[in-house]
């Protein structure tokens, strides 16, 4: 077995006992109420699902493991004279729950190289898409074509107990992504490169050797992919792309099946779809004031518009969180440091100061700060990533880190079929008015 799925075993093995002691002693204890705005509200802030790779606060934002962004940044292993955390190193902590070594981080890159050839059907399967289908319509369709090479459905298809289900999970997990860079760039380049290829560097880290396989090899931009991959990779259980992972998961679909799922959630303009919707609604500000050095009062008036056409404006808001993103925060660091003459990155900033204001004047909106998705579109431009169809596709390689992991700890956990209750309307006026009609037989 290998260091790291035995590491897995062991941690999972652990944490199950603890799980069936808990349940044993307190699973009758309530963690959560629900009330009529959250059942029409999109199940906003209910407590009612486990996903150990990461928690979400709605202050402080994202800790993978416990750990901040910064704190990932200083603890994980990085690439020879680079700055930012290896992708690598995340993926390790989010499943075993603790900061890898340099050689740790050194085994998995191998190990991934290992596992990165992808069946020749699935590019036959794109190349099947017309060219202008959206990338991450043909990204689905690509993890679904390697579906048939799922370990976990040939293993189950054969009978396997249920105490191996974690093990496939792994398999499935880790062979998946390792190949998901090799898609992901065989799209990229076949849509906007007529189909040249770039062949793989196998000497490189799996960030690193994703954007040589776009044909990017700025070393700016393969640290900032390095940073990318790390700050997108997950966001607790319950968003749309973590949340489709363990539904469709849940019913015992492999890792392919559950991950191309999520990919259709992740592919709409509310969710990862936003990073590409953000650098559209940039452009075409500085199209419409005909300036790449707008004021904050231009801007102030363009936001203004875009609001009053009945539009939000992408990048800004969230369900959860109530502060400035970290992941932007990371992200506009990153940016200081590196592109600080960029008149997008400097339109990015100004953008940061004039939204929020007017987003908080509506009176309505729950976050008026910018998400992940403000501000990534400014440096991949700067890059030379000028193609804003295919952004959402980064941010899904990315996101198979996490929920991919959370995947391999729900198989070890046994956690069951996902089937919530619904009701109807006419159920709910029901129950409000046998409420009302009880509690005032009390007074
Ligand atoms: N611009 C304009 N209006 C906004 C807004 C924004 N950026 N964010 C929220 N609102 C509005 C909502 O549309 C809602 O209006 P109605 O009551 O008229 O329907 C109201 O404010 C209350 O919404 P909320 O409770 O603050 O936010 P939600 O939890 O319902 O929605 C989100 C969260 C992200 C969908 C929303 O903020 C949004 O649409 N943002 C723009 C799209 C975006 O950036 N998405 C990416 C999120 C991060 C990611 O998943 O990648």
């Amino acid at each position: 077995m290998d260091p790291l799925k035995q590491l897995f075993n062991e941690k999972s093995q652990a944490l199950g006992k603890e799980v069936k002691e808990l349940l044993k002693e307190h699973g009758k204890q309530k963690v959560d109420e629900v009330v009529l705005d959250q059942v029409y509200g999109g199940m906003r802030n209910i407590t009612c699902m486990v996903w150990e790779p990461s928690l979400l606060d709605s202050e402080e934002g994202i800790r993978f493991r416990g750990y901040s962004i910064p704190e990932l940044q200083d603890k994980l292993p990085r690439a020879p004279n680079g700055k930012e955390p290896l992708p690598e190193g995340l993926f390790w902590l989010m499943l075993v729950g603790e900061i890898p070594s340099k050689e740790q981080v050194k085994w998995l890159t191998e190990n991934w190289v290992r596992r990165a050839n992808v069946p020749e059907h699935v590019f036959r399967t794109i190349d099947t898409l017309p060219v202008e289908t959206h990338p991450m319509t043909q990204l689905s369709v690509g993890v679904m074509a390697m579906q048939n090479t799922s370990v976990f459905a040939q293993r189950y298809a054969s009978g396997m107990n249920r105490t191996e289900y974690w093990d496939a999970t792994y398999e499935d997990t880790m062979n998946l992504i390792a190949r998901l860079p090799r898609v992901a760039a065989y799209i990229y380049r076949r849509v906007y490169f007529n189909g040249e290829q770039t062949l793989p560097d196998i000497s490189l880290d799996w960030a690193a050797n994703y954007a040589h396989l776009l044909g990017i090899e700025d070393p700016g931009f393969k640290e900032y992919m390095r940073l990318f991959m790390t700050i997108h990779a997950d966001h607790e259980g319950g968003n749309a792309s973590a949340h489709t992972t363990h539904l469709v998961g849940s019913t015992l679909s492999d890792p392919y099946l559950s991950f191309s799922a999520a990919m259709n959630a992740l592919a709409g303009p509310l969710h990862g779809l936003a990073n590409q919707e953000v650098i559209r609604w940039i452009l075409k500000m500085v199209d419409t004031l005909g300036t790449t050095k707008p004021s904050r009062e231009q801007i102030s008036e363009y936001v203004k518009s875009t609001l009053g056409s009945g539009r939000v404006i992408p990048g800004y808001g969230h369900a959860v969180l109530r502060k400035p993103d970290p992941r932007f925060m990371a992200q506009r660091q990153f940016a200081e440091d590196n592109v600080p003459e960029s008149d997008l990155v400097k339109i990015v900033w100004k953008v940061f100061d004039v939204v929020p204001p007017i987003l908080s004047s509506l009176g309505k909106v729950k976050n008026p700060w910018p998400n992940v998705d403000a501000h990534s579109g400014a440096l991949l431009m700067h890059y030379g990533l000028k193609q804003h169809n295919y952004y959402t596709v980064l941010f899904a390689v990315s996101r198979a880190l996490g929920v991919l992991a959370a995947q391999c700890w729900a198989r070890a956990m046994y956690l069951p079929l996902e089937r919530p209750k619904s009701v109807t309307t006419a159920w709910l006026k029901e129950f409000v008015a046998r409420e009302v009609d009880h509690s005032v037989a009390e007074d």
